[in-house]
This record gives C-alpha cells, structure tokens and sequence, in this order.
C-alpha cells in the first residue's frame, strides 16, 4: 500500500513512521508512506496555506486553492511545479489530461476534521483493502468548503474533542491500517484477532510475577483448562464493554461488531 500525507508539519511524523511496527512495515516494503509538505503549492512570499474566512468571524481557514494543487499532484504524481496557482485542471508532462482531478474520480482521500464520521476500526479495515490513500491533515479553524466537495472521498475525526490539527488522527490512521496489512503482524498475532469474539472490548491480562503488591492472578489462568480460561475471559469481556462501552453492544454506535 502507498500512503501519501499532506501537512504544513511533515517532521511532527518521524516519530510515529520511525518507530516499531510501522517502521518494521516500511523496511519490509509492506507500505510505502510519502510525506508532503503543503507549503510547497503556495503561491505567495509568505507561503501562506490559510486565509480570512468571507463573512467575517473569528480564526482563519485554509486555503482551497493550495489543498487542490497539492491533491492533484500527489494524486498523479506530478511535482509542485505542474499544478501551484493553477486555476484550472492540470497536463502532466506530455501535455496529456491528468488521470484524477479535483471533483472527479481520485484515490480515497481522507480528510481530518472534527466534523467527519469517527475514526472506527470498520472504517479502517475497509481502508486496508485500498492500494493507496491520501490524507490531508487540516490546521487553523477549518478548510475552505470546496476541498470537502472537490477532494475528500473521506470526512473524518478522530472523536469527540478539539485538537490543533489533524496530525495526530493521520498518525492513528497510518497505524491503525498498517497494522492490517498482509505480513505485518506476526501469524500467532492475526490469528489470535480472527477467533476473537467480536463487539467486545479485551479481557484483562496478567503475566509474570504470579503476585504483585497483594495482588494474584485468577486461578482460572492457571489452571490448564483451555475451556474454562475461554469462558471466564468472555465474561471479563463482556462486563467490561456493558460497564464503560453499552453502545457497542446495543449497536446505536461506537465501532460495530469488531474487536477493539
Ligand atoms: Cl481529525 N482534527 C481536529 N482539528 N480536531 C479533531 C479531529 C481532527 N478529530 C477529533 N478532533
């Protein structure tokens, strides 16, 4: 899978790619991320990506224009130069109509803002299956409407709160699919997720030392009977999920019948 990420602050992700499973999933060439940086379709001196909102307010909006640009060359792979200040669609090298276009068809573009569907882990499953995704992460108080008709394929927060910026929801998405990709997680790991109940949040789990401050491990665990162990930790489960998460449960919401 490719992954290209739009930001105004493409260092804020070299400790997340950098770092353990997903890093590990790159080397191995399972997922190929390409960071770029939005400035880079700015027209001005100042290199502005955000401007005044029209009619007034509080706050400032990123610009439309530079978010189509950069969309259009990442979607075609085509440099910066072959799409800033274009008001028009663009040709790429041989003069020939680009294959994807602003409004027209294109990768799946996720789009991070506090008013798109929640984060799920649903939605990230069917975005693994995806060849490439391209996210924009969003700064300022919000984005000029027409980059949500004309480049997302995808609305999306990461919950119920305000953060400064889509960054941090781009870093849980590249994790949340890479970890699905084919050859990512060990076999024991995969296959420990399939038989697992769906719809319920985890039992707890305990490992060594056998005693801790007071505390024991459920005799169950070590018992050595593989049925009893199955039964008990289904029932943690599902105490645990009616205690903080009922939705997921009563199907109103939340994250549907996966495991979380
Ligand atoms: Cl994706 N962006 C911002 N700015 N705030 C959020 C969010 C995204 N998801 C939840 N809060």
């Amino acid at each position: 899978m490719r992954i290209d990420v739009l930001t105004i602050f493409p260092g804020y992700f070299a400790g997340p790619l950098d770092t353990s499973l997903v890093a590990t999933a790159r080397a191995r060439g399972a997922v190929d991320v390409r960071l770029h940086d939005l400035r880079d379709w700015t027209t001005d001196r100042h290199r502005s990506v955000d401007d005044a909102p029209y009619g007034g307010g509080a706050g400032m909006v990123m610009r439309g224009d530079v978010l189509v640009a950069a969309a259009e060359s990442v979607w075609n792979d085509l440099p910066p130069s072959a799409t800033v200040g274009t008001a028009a669609a663009p040709a790429d090298v041989d003069g020939a109509p680009p294959r994807y276009v602003a409004g027209g068809p294109r990768p799946r573009t996720v789009v991070f803002t506090p008013r798109g569907r929640p984060l799920t882990q649903a939605l990230v499953r069917e975005l693994a299956d995806e060849d490439r995704l391209v996210l924009v992460c969003g700064r300022y108080e919000g984005i000029d409407e027409r980059v949500h008709e004309l480049v997302a394929t995808d609305e999306v927060s990461l919950g119920d709160y305000v953060l400064m910026g889509g960054e941090v929801a781009a870093a849980a998405m590249v994790e949340a699919v890479v970890r699905l990709l084919p050859g990512v997680l060990g076999n024991a790991a995969s296959a420990a997720e399939e038989s697992f109940e769906g719809g319920l949040l985890e039992h707890p789990l305990y490992t060594r030392p056998p005693e801790l401050r007071g505390r024991t491990v459920p005799p169950v665990l070590t018992s050595g009977d593989h049925a009893a162990v199955a039964a008990w930790r289904r029932a943690r489960a599902e105490e645990r999920t009616r205690a903080v998460r009922p939705d997921l449960l009563d199907g109103t919401g939340g994250a549907g019948p996966e495991e979380v």
